[in-house]
């Protein structure tokens, strides 16, 4: 009898750790909300990129908005290299980057020294 009260013990542990992880993981990665026709995945600049990782759906016209709570020179700007787009946050309280969406892929972004990094994925 103790043997299987441990070994439930045991299997209702590894469902939480199982749980817990890929809770973590799910709150890493923000997903797009509908505006309209089109998606808007948001993420806030704070000491860092919440989340880092936002994923938007391929074919569905998309951006992604920057909120900026961050009064550091560092996340002062956010660099997209790959669409050539060099942002300044501080201009107002939001800014939005049109993502192309046409076909998968990832876009990464950094901030203008290039410490705090995110991206942005299209599938
Ligand atoms: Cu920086």
């Amino acid at each position: 009898m103790a043997q299987v009260l441990v070994a439930i013990g045991g299997l209702i542990l590894i469902g939480a750790i199982c749980w817990w992880f890929f809770a973590k993981h799910e709150a890493k990665v923000g997903r797009a909300t509908m505006e309209g026709d089109h998606q808007v995945a948001t993420v806030v600049v704070n000491g860092g990129y919440t989340p880092s990782t936002v994923v938007l759906k391929k074919g569905v016209a998309g951006s992604v908005k920057f909120e900026m709570n961050d009064s550091t020179a560092c996340l002062s700007h956010v660099v997209f290299e790959q669409l050539g787009q060099n942002l300044d946050l501080t201009k107002q309280k939001t800014t939005t980057v049109t993502i192309p969406t046409d076909q998968a892929g990832e876009f990464n972004y950094a901030c203008g020294m290039d410490m705090f990094h995110g991206k942005v994925i299209v599938k």
